[in-house]
């Protein structure tokens, strides 16, 4: 009996090193947490400067939310529990959301 031994083709894309999905971190607004602890709670958890860190927060109180930045799922969850604990401490509502990046 003769050994054969049939090699098939790898077809389509699938990447050698698939990337996690992303996650967004989003900021909510509210009507009592004061912009500048906003900002501070963005340069210091998700370590922005001054300008973007306003920008971020001026979108988010005008438009009712922004985008912060997406990371890996865990880190996204991290970081915004770790932004609405300082909040806590102070006293203010804000408040942070994850969802998967489409
Ligand atoms: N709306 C708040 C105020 O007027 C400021 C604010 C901005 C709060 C963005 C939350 O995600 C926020 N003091």
């Amino acid at each position: 009996m003769s050994e054969q031994t049939v090699v098939k083709p790898r077809t389509g894309t699938t990447p050698k090193t698939a990337r996690p999905p992303l996650w967004k971190v989003i900021l909510l607004n509210d009507d009592y947490t004061p912009r500048e602890f906003v900002v501070g709670v963005l340069k210091k958890v998700f370590r922005m400067g001054e300008e973007r860190a306003y920008a971020v927060m001026l979108t988010a109180h005008r438009r009712g939310a922004c985008v912060i930045a997406v990371y890996a799922r865990d880190i996204a969850e991290t970081k915004a529990t770790e932004a609405m604990e300082l909040a806590k401490e102070k006293g203010y509502p804000l408040a942070l959301s994850t969802e998967p990046e489409e």
